[in-house]
């Protein structure tokens, strides 16, 4: 770990690259796992490295998305695993959702040392990919999916997709609710549901967000969900990349 002092003006942007670093030596993330990211720090110095309204306004159609859903299922990658994995576990417990690792970079090694990661930091049941369940139209690793997991989901939060997996689901009739910092990415285009935000005020948010939605009506969540516009959040995110307003 670098010694970063908190004073530092960029104390909490290091300490993510930390935590990704520290994911790469112990075997969860993926050596491009470190590239992706710093896209993704891109993005986010031009968003204002906050929580922008167009990301709440999402957040609360992905929780009223994910409380009506009847099988929810929260995909988890190395980048995901190595900064967030107390939240995705929080999300997992708060909607009675299992966790299921899903990576891009083929490897066995890294899907075990994810799932056990989990695990060791409180997750009750984590699934790993199979050979008997795949998905439809698409060739890379991530097809590789568990049956009681992915496969039969009707609903998949999967914080920084790629954009192949993505058009997969939605083709196979599945919502997708994705976090990614880029608006202009296939997957931000393609989900049912986009986060843009950072994966580690993303989650928070939406947790804020499952809480007030869970306390509704059935009906008032399906309205909500109803009002939503994915296309329109997308163009206020990337208005406020071009624009900063
Ligand atoms: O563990 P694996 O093998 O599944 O690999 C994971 C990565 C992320 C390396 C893999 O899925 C990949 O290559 O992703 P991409 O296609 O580079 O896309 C990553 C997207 O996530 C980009 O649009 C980034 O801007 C965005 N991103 C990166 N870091 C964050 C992020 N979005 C939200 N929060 C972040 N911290």
């Amino acid at each position: 770990m670098s010694a970063v002092p908190e004073s530092h003006p960029r104390y909490v942007s290091l300490k993510l690259r930390d935590a990704i670093v520290a994911g790469v030596e112990s075997g969860i993330t993926s050596i491009h796992g470190l590239i992706a990211h710093g896209r993704g720090e891109a993005f986010d110095y031009l968003i204002g490295e906050s929580t922008q309204p167009f990301a709440i306004e999402a957040c609360r159609a992905a929780a009223a998305m994910l409380v009506l859903a009847k099988a929810p299922v929260i995909s988890v990658n190395g980048n995901a695993a190595a900064l967030v994995p107390e939240g995705l576990i929080e999300l997992g417990k708060a909607l009675n959702a299992p966790l299921e690792v899903n990576i891009f970079h083929t490897s066995n090694e890294r899907e075990h040392a994810i799932h056990d990661h989990l695990i060791a930091h409180g997750a009750a049941r984590v699934l790993e990919p199979t050979q008997e369940a795949q998905l439809t139209g698409i060739e890379s690793n991530r097809r590789f999916v568990h049956p009681d997991g992915i496969y039969r989901a009707d609903v998949v939060f999967v914080p920084l997709e790629d954009g192949d997996r993505c058009e997969a689901l939605r083709k196979m009739g599945k919502d997708v609710i994705t976090v990614d910092l880029n608006p202009m990415s296939r997957t931000a285009r393609a989900a049912s549901v986009t986060i843009v935000d950072n994966v580690v005020r993303a989650l928070p948010a939406l947790q804020n967000e499952l809480l007030a939605v869970q306390s509704l009506p059935e009906q008032e969540a399906r309205r909500l969900l109803d009002r939503y516009d994915n296309n329109l959040v997308l163009e206020a995110a990337a208005q406020r990349i071009r624009t900063g307003m």
